[in-house]
């Protein structure tokens, strides 16, 4: 641990933000014990000292009085927010033993966990798989999976097999991708320095965000038409021999089928669909031409949004093959693990586990129709008809460690009174969420500035380790992960497998053999395996993981499950008369529905507005800062209104997140509008390709509050 050259009483720690999913390096500054000061990790480059709002407000969060603060076992209904104090053994106990129940009537299948992904949760997996179940689960139903299957499709690897090469990139066009908000610090600085050195900037979005406010060319789209304007593109460049040839030529199959699909898609088809008019189509088209292959096309990130969305990603895949951007200067560099430095890697805590053979409950990898889906964390929304029927087999517990459904999935009704069916649920967070609210047990874990997790990889073009470490003791009774995972493993008979006494253990069986320690890493946070980039020649031979190792512009994996590679475009339903499409995304100052409570974080935003078009709210007579009712499916909010010409006619637009109603959480009870409530039926409306709930497909009806002025 490096110690500032001041006190005992003073000292600096390297470690990786918790405040959202990003997880940025960070250097905490501690005095007497406490948390006093949180900035970058100047030790990375790129990061510099720079933090977010949410990251700064970490100190708030630490010394909240608002967050569980001890284990709780529920005492009345669930969601009645009855409970009592236990003690970690309590609780543990109590936990083991209603699991060691389940798994002796239904087996260690009938228990299912999900959290919020990432490298640190290999234990949670190692758990799961000690007890004999296939059922883990995260967050991606709702966030990347369109992205992540679209490009495993083409590529073969995941959303996440390329980076970003911004310092060098002539031009980024990012479809609804709001870097400046929905953000991660280091890419932010890299996007502004990349403009500031004369970098183009394309954005598209149905309203006009802060990525908006930068871009150098902004197209408010048609709500749910972004496939429409990718298909305009590659119809253009290919027409007009705008594409990279030689690239394509040695690295893809299947060209010559996408050159006759796109024959209808012009620019001038595409504008009657998008609003977007041909000759900007077309002048986009020229200037990637001219820019490539040091481009950017970002295929998205967050598109469980439309019944398109894994259509639309797959072609912005394409435009990315067609520019030529994998592993060009500017464009899209492979993601290089450790192998590619000739490092071993990290071990895995599982591998003396035996395999689960059991088949997942929520059908993925095996069942018609769900057999190409990434088996890895399944699609969670999926998992509720099993809990619903017993199809196909009993599923009596569930654990949300780290991960907040009621809130990121859509229709909480809905999932309230499937949820009931179950024996357990067992919540494991650092907030009252409103899963952790309707839970059986709360167990509150150490906060990211009081634990240590495990080491985790960084893939790029200098692949290496870094580490989440221990800041501060903990402010309650709260407990890390791993000591959670390892004390039930052992009440279940399962302790064999999780042999640490300490994180040090942990990191030491993980680190065997890659020729470092944990205080390598440690000292700065981070090690880097390489100390120049690994470049690959993009004309030679690149690791593609398709079966036919080319990109597959017609893809093996859709024609081996009956799915098409190439999808005819099917206009998005219009609004209802009078309706709007909902659309939400996030601000820069708060997460998901995580922050709203945080001392800091609320009184910067203490709620969201809706956005609508002008000329709309003119029609219903609503003005700036009229309270309105937001309504649909049975459900209305009262919020303000933004009015405001930078948002497309079709669509309003709430900022996620808000609306909760736990009351343990005063600052945020009620404030705003909750996206996620309005999306009733929703909970089993996804994009049978892509396997994201198309969240989007919401209309609201919206008037002016009666008696509120
Ligand atoms: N309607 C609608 N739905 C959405 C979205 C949307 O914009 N609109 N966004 C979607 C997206 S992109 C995503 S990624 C998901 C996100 O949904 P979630 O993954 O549920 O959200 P997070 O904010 O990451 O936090 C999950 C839970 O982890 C808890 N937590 C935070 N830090 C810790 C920790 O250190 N330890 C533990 N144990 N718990 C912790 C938080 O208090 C929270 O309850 O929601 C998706 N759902
Ligand atoms: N501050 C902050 N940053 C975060 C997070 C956070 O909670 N807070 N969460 C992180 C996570 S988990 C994720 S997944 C990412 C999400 O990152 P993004 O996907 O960039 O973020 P969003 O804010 O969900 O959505 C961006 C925009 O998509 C627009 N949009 C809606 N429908 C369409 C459409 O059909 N086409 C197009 N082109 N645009 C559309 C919305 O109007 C919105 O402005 O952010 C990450 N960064
Ligand atoms: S974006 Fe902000 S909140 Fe998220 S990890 Fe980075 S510093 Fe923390
Ligand atoms: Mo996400």
């Amino acid at each position: 641990m490096a110690t500032s050259p001041a006190t005992e009483e003073r000292k600096k720690v390297y470690s990786v933000c918790c405040m959202c999913s990003v997880r940025c390096p960070i250097e905490v500054e501690i005095e007497h014990g406490r948390v006093v000061w949180i900035q970058g990790n100047p030790h990375d480059k790129g990061m510099g000292t720079s933090l977010c709002a949410k990251g700064s407000a970490g100190i708030a969060f630490e010394y909240d009085t608002e967050r569980p603060q001890y284990p709780m076992i529920r005492t009345g209904e669930r969601g009645a927010g009855q409970w009592r104090r236990a003690t970690w053994d309590e609780a543990l106990d109590y936990i083991a033993e209603k699991l060691q129940k389940i798994i002796d009537e239904h087996g260690g299948r009938a228990v299912a966990l999900s959290d919020r992904g990432g490298p640190f949760n290999a234990l949670h997996k190692a758990f799961l798989k000690a007890i004999g179940s296939p059922n883990y689960f995260n967050h991606h139903c709702t966030c990347d999976r369109n992205t992540f299957h679209a490009a495993k499709s083409v590529y073969g690897w995941g959303r996440k097999g390329t980076g970003f090469d911004y310092k060098k990139t002539k031009h980024i066009v990012l479809f609804g991708r709001n870097i400046v908000e929905s953000l991660r610090v280091k890419e932010v600085k890299q996007v502004i320095d990349a403009l500031d050195r004369g970098a183009k900037l394309t954005y598209i979005d149905p309203r006009a965000t802060l990525t908006a406010a930068k871009a150098s060319r902004f197209l408010m789209i048609r709500p749910n038409t972004e496939y429409a304007l990718s298909l305009a593109l590659i119809n253009y460049l290919i027409k007009n021999n705008y594409y990279d040839a030689e690239f394509v030529r040695k690295h893809t199959t299947g060209f010559d089928e996408l050159v006759d699909f796109v024959q209808p898609y012009t620019p001038e088809w595409a504008a009657q669909e998008t609003g977007i008019s041909a000759e900007v189509i077309k002048e986009l088209g020229r200037e990637l031409h001219g820019d490539k292959p040091h481009v950017i096309v970002h295929a998205g990130w967050m598109t469980a949004r439309h019944m398109n969305s894994f259509y639309a990603a797959r072609a912005q895949c394409i435009l990315q093959v067609l520019l030529g951007t994998i592993e060009a200067e500017g464009g899209l560099p492979v993601a290089k693990d450790p192998k590619a430095a000739g490092n071993q890697g990290l071990n895995d805590l599982a591998a003396n586990i035996p395999k689960v053979k059991e088949k997942r409950a929520d059908g993925v990898g095996w069942m018609e129709g769900r057999k190409h889906y990434d088996v890895g964390p399944g699609l969670l929304h999926l998992l509720y008809p099993a809990i619903e029927t017993g199809e196909p087999y009993p599923i009596k517990a569930y654990i949300a460690y780290r991960h907040n459904p009621l809130v990121a999935l859509p229709d909480q009704e809905e999932q309230k009174r499937i949820l009931n069916k179950l024996d357990l649920i067992v919540s494991v967070d650092v907030n009252y969420s409103e899963t952790a609210w309707f839970a059986d047990v709360v167990l509150p874990e150490a906060t990211y500035l009081e634990r240590a997790d495990l080491m985790a990889t960084t893939k790029g073009n200098k692949p290496g380790f870094r580490s989440r470490q221990q800041s501060v003791e903990p402010y309650y009774d709260s407990k890390p992960g791993w000591w959670i995972l390892t004390e039930l493993a052992k009440r279940l008979g399962k302790g064999k497998y999780f042999p640490y006494k300490d994180i040090t253990d942990i990191w030491k069986a993980q680190l065997e053999g890659t020729g470092f320690t944990a205080e390598d890493i440690l000292a700065k946070g981070f090690v880097d395996l390489v100390s120049e980039p690994i470049k690959y020649d993009r004309l030679g031979d690149l690791p593609f993981k398709t079966p036919s190792g080319k990109i597959e512009l017609v893809s093996s994996m859709l024609t081996e499950n009956g799915f098409e590679s190439f999808k005819p475009y099917e206009s998005p339903e219009a609004p209802p008369p009078g309706g709007f499409r909902l659309l939400f995304g996030r601000t820069a100052v708060h997460t998901h529905g995580t922050t709203q409570n945080n001392p800091f974080l609320n009184e910067i935003m203490p709620t969201n507005t809706i956005w609508i078009n002008a000329d709309r709210a003119k029609e219903l007579g609503i003005g700036q800062g009229d309270w309105v009712e937001v309504s649909a499916n049975g459900e209305t909010a009262v919020v303000q209104a933004t009015v405001t010409d930078f948002i497309h006619p079709e669509a309003a637009f709430a900022v996620h997140g808000f609306g909760q109603r736990v009351p343990a959480q005063t600052r945020s009870f009620g404030k705003g509008m909750g996206d996620y409530r309005f999306q009733k039926g929703l909970l089993g409306h996804y994009d049978p390709v892509g396997g994201a709930i198309a969240l989007t497909d919401c209309f609201v009806t919206i008037k002016k509050a009666p008696g509120r002025a």
